[in-house]
């Protein structure tokens, strides 16, 4: 596996050089200034590029080029967005960075309730807690229809967590829901995001997935004419929020997108935290039916709580069998290799980290904070060595 780190840009606070020393070779991102739907020139790529490289590091990965919305609903402003986007895809071909990662999320990338939740040893971690959710969409946005989406026990919950919530934890629990999380590609007001969801309207799962298969009907092949791979990020959460479809969250969903669009060239990010946020989910068993279109992994493990909530855990814990999981990658890696597939090597980046030591009080970007991702990669390296080489003897 190629050993990547995500990348903000210029303005992260983690630096290129400290992606070196924490032993990464490969840079995990985007042009991140650029408006959903405009086109990346090439000009701007070899930019970014030559700044990976002088640091001593390649652009591995693009993680993302963002789906604009009128592409999701499918309607007749699609087309010249699916144009921008493949455009966009060409142009990084054409600068020898082929892996392409993106998700099909309406409104809301990756959300969570909770960016400072103790963990047992005393870092803090990202989490997500239906009730909360509930509360903030409920009882602050006040979204219409929003009680139809609730089971009855939900709804009563989150009343009682809306009324116990100061003024300030009010407002801590919309910014973290709604003003996008890092590497998010729209961020909202309250306001605005009323009206965002609006749009889906009627859309539901099947329309959703209906413009999914018709944007990748367009983009498979000409990312096989390129030499470009297209990853698929699973919804996070992997459910519905908002009352908004998500046709991204199970192996049916892949299941289906495959069927629609049999490429190799469309493929998965395979994202463990993600798939392994929902309990009917077997996430080992995922990488194994669609090995062969694995093009990136975003290594990282949740612990599901009875309430159906979720923190992210530290790497090697939680529900996923990172072990089993590292595997299944490199016998995929080896296959590969035995059938003489260019792509013998899968990036993979360690997804998120704790906030831990120096980093508790710094300006951070939640989830991406230098120490506990070079402590989640330190842990993952050390768990390919001992499967490769017990696989060796
Ligand atoms: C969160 C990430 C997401 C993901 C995008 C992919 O940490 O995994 O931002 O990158 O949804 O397009």
């Amino acid at each position: 596996m190629l050993e990547t780190w995500r990348w903000f840009g210029p303005d992260d606070p983690v630096t290129c050089s400290d992606i070196r020393q924490a032993g990464a070779d490969g840079v995990v991102t985007a042009l991140h200034e650029m408006v959903p739907g405009e086109v990346w020139q090439p000009a701007d790529i070899a930019a970014r590029k030559a700044f990976i490289e002088a640091a001593g590091l390649e652009w591995s990965v693009v993680e993302s080029i963002p789906v604009h919305p009128a592409i999701k609903l499918g309607d007749d402003r699609a087309q010249p967005y699916i144009d921008a986007w493949i455009e966009t895809m060409r142009n990084l071909a054409a600068a020898d960075i082929s892996t392409i990662c993106y998700n099909f999320m309406p409104v809301v990338d990756w959300t969570r309730t909770d960016l400072r939740h103790p963990t047992r040893r005393g870092g803090l971690a990202l989490r997500f807690d239906p009730v909360e959710f509930a509360a903030y969409d409920l009882f602050i946005l006040q979204r219409a229809g929003a009680e139809a989406d609730y089971a009855g026990d939900v709804i009563a919950a989150a009343e009682a967590h809306f009324a116990a919530m100061d003024e300030d934890a009010g407002q801590r629990l919309e910014s973290t829901i709604i003003a996008g999380l890092p590497g998010s590609e729209l961020s909202h007001g309250r306001e605005d995001i009323r009206a965002a969801i609006a749009e889906y309207d009627g859309l539901g799962a099947a329309g959703l997935r209906a413009s999914l298969i018709a944007f990748l009907e367009q983009v498979a092949p000409a990312a096989e004419a390129c030499g470009a791979r297209v990853c698929l990020h699973p919804d996070d959460p992997p459910f519905p929020i908002f009352g908004l479809p998500r046709v991204v969250s199970t192996a049916a969903d892949y299941g289906a997108v495959f069927d629609a669009v049999p490429s190799l060239a469309n493929g998965i990010t395979l994202c463990a935290g993600s798939m392994g946020s929902r309990p009917d989910n077997d996430v080992i068993a995922i990488a194994e039916t669609f090995a062969p279109r694995l093009h990136f992994a975003h290594l990282r493990n949740v612990t599901i709580e009875p309430t159906g909530a979720f923190f992210e855990d530290d790497h090697l814990e939680g529900g996923v069998d990172m072990v089993g999981l590292v595997s299944v990658l490199l016998k995929e890696e080896a296959r590969r290799r035995a059938e003489g597939r260019m792509d013998q090597v899968i990036p993979m980046r360690p997804d998120h980290g704790h906030l831990l030591l120096d980093d508790i009080g710094k300006q951070t970007n939640p989830g991406y904070s230098a120490i506990g991702r070079l402590k989640g990669l330190a842990e993952l390296r050390g768990v390919a060595r001992a499967v490769s080489s017990l696989a060796a003897i």
